[in-house]
């Protein structure tokens, strides 16, 4: 079949099974557009690039498919920067498509072009320039199967004008992916294996650090089989969140900066970390040399460059989490730690410091109370949260309790603020059956807020809850405890939110008491359509218990008693 570049575009994307795409059209990438009237693929005009770009990542982390965005050279491209660098940071598969001016003139300063294959480079798990129609088959076969595979990510495609144009034989069988120096089905020794039973079976004092790659590896049943079978605490990091459920009694909650105490106590008393798809952020360990100083560690990890890259390890499992644990679980021997889970249990009684939710009605609203509330009423559905940055990301880990995973979407690595409106759109889009909730804060929302109309122009219901502090409240927060309270360029003047919002059309609602918070919530939920609810909350409170920078783990910063109220009401 002889098509143009243009029409194979399309094609590949519907033969990679792709339903809809994110993007923003512009000259270099005109052609495609043309062609796009012969396919069944559905288009979603954003407001900009970037929101193009955290829709296909919010679609990849709602579902695991691949989401797609696609933009026009120069501007274009290099808008959807610091979409693909979130996704890089947070192993999400992405495959941008991006215009580039025509081959002759590459090089020249042509209007509208920018060198995006250099500039993404280090920001992509890999890309592409293809200057040639008969390259654009392979070169999206090969884009998919890369952003999917192994350790998941980014890939970018830029495809030149005269590409798009040009014609040639579309034969997508006769073009598989050839990547001869690319392994991502890497799998441990036997001696591995066994030095890793070894490990657990002696140890008296395990914790298993449950990370992403647990929800990426499908591993949801064998991580929970593993705990259960060698009665093995689970502590999350922020983006395993939802790997193990929040109710399960194994399950002690998050680790790291803002994590439960007890998780990071326990983490720094233990014999035997068992480290399965994460990579030991920084966040997650605090001062790398105080770390879990009597721990044996264990990583099970797909990808090589990340052993001992933080966390000097003593067996290291690379391979697939899923394949590593279908080899180890039925080695694992059932092993009694009743008096290890019995001082966890402990240590969890000593630290409550859930104040904020047993407190009599003051008068003033925190954001506890209004994720705990969105909590409540949404948890047992079919429910994906979608957080930006900030303090409010930290009080959602926080106060709902995820059972599912896939059912929170945040930037972690990269911690992209303007992230949540836009991801939001691509996981409703993903999974238009679920309830989709934004938990945002007042300064990333005025990020990407231009995407309410893409929600509006698709008739998304979504519901968008502003956690609305007046102020850039995390940075604030380091300027309280860091540098003597000097609130430099964090206070924020705010539009009217809820006229903001009614100016596209969305239904809206101002809160600032407690006892309003649910009516709001069941108001939104049952309005056929989305609601904005910008939640006015105290504007000076912190996220308790905080690691501080260069802290050792269990060095934690409480919230200090009693309780300090400083929002005037309104
Ligand atoms: C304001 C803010 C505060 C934060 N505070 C905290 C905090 O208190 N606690 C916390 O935990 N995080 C916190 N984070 C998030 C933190 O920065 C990291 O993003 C997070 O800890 C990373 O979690 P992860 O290692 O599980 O996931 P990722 O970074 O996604 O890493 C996943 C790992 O799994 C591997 N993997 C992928 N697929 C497979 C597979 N099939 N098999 C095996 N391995 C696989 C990958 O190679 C990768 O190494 C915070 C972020 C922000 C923005
Ligand atoms: C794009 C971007 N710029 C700057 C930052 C640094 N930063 C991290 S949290 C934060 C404040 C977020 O304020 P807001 O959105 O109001 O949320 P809050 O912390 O108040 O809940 C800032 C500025 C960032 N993470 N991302
Ligand atoms: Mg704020």
């Amino acid at each position: 079949m002889r098509l143009t570049g243009s029409e194979i575009i399309w094609k590949c994307l519907e033969r990679e099974g792709v339903k809809h795409v994110f993007g923003y059209p512009g000259g270099a990438i005109l052609p495609a557009y043309d062609a796009l009237k012969h396919s069944t693929i559905h288009h979603i005009l954003v407001r900009h690039e970037q929101g193009a770009t955290h829709m296909a990542d919010g679609f990849a982390r709602a579902s695991g498919n691949v989401g797609v965005a696609i933009a026009t050279s120069g501007p274009g491209a290099t808008n959807m920067v610091t979409g693909i660098a979130t996704a890089m940071m947070d192993s999400s598969p992405i495959v941008c498509i991006t215009g580039q001016v025509g081959s002759k003139l590459i090089g020249s300063d042509a209007f509208q072009e920018t060198d995006i294959t250099g500039v993404t480079l280090p920001i992509t798990k890999h890309n592409y320039l293809v200057t040639r129609a008969d390259g654009i088959a392979r070169t999206l076969r090969e884009a998919f199967f890369v952003a999917r595979s192994g350790r998941p990510g980014p890939v970018l495609v830029d495809i030149t004008k005269d590409a798009q144009q040009g014609s040639c034989e579309f034969d997508w069988d006769a073009v598989p992916p050839q990547l001869p120096g690319y392994r991502p089905d890497l799998s441990p020794e036997p001696a591995e294996y066994a030095q890793a039973l070894a490990l657990i079976h002696n140890a008296e004092r395990p914790v298993i650090l449950a990370g992403h790659g647990i929800v990426i590896s499908k591993a949801m049943a064998e991580v929970r089989e593993l705990a259960e079978r060698a009665h093995i605490p689970v502590a999350m990091t922020l983006l395993g969140i939802g790997a193990l459920p929040a109710a399960h009694p194994l399950n002690l909650g998050m680790m790291g900066m803002h994590g439960e105490a007890w998780v990071n106590s326990a983490i720094q008393e233990a014999d035997l970390l068992l480290a399965l798809g994460m990579r030991f952020d920084d966040r997650v360990t605090g001062n790398l040399k105080q770390y879990a100083p009597n721990a044996k560690k264990i990583h099970v990890e797909i990808d090589p460059a990340e052993i001992n890259k933080c966390v000097k390890v003593d067996v290291a499992l690379v391979g697939d989490l899923r394949e590593v644990l279908h080899e180890l679980l039925p080695k694992i021997e059932t092993c009694d730690r009743t008096e290890w889970l019995h001082h966890i249990t402990e240590l969890k009684g000593h630290s409550a410091v859930r104040d904020i939710q047993s407190l009599p009605d003051s008068g003033h609203l925190y954001a506890a109370h209004v994720i705990n509330d969105i909590w409540q009423e949404t948890h047992t559905g079919d429910t994906i949260v979608v957080t930006d940055v900030g303090q409010h990301q930290m009080w959602e880990a926080q106060y709902y309790k995820h059972e599912a995973p896939r059912s929170l979407v945040t930037s972690g690595g990269l911690g992209t603020m303007g992230f949540a409106l836009p991801a939001a759109i691509g996981a409703k889009v993903a999974r238009p059956e679920a309830e989709v909730w934004v938990v945002v804060g007042d300064g990333g929302f005025q990020m990407t807020m231009a995407e309410l109309a893409t929600i509006v122009q698709e008739k998304l219901k979504i519901h968008i809850a502003i956690i609305n502090n007046g102020f850039l409240g995390m940075v604030r927060q380091w300027q309280e405890f860091f540098y003597e309270k000097n609130y430099q360029a964090t206070p924020l003047l705010n539009p009217d939110f809820v006229r903001v919002a009614e100016a596209y059309g969305i239904r809206s609602m101002a809160v600032t008491k407690r006892a309003e918070v649910l009516p709001a919530v069941r108001a939104a939920r049952q309005h056929d359509g989305p609601v904005l609810i910008n939640f006015k909350v105290e504007q000076e409170d912190s996220v308790y218990p905080m690691v501080a920078a260069g802290a050792a783990l269990d060095d934690m910063i409480r919230r200090p008693s009693p309780l300090v109220e400083t929002a005037a009401d309104e």
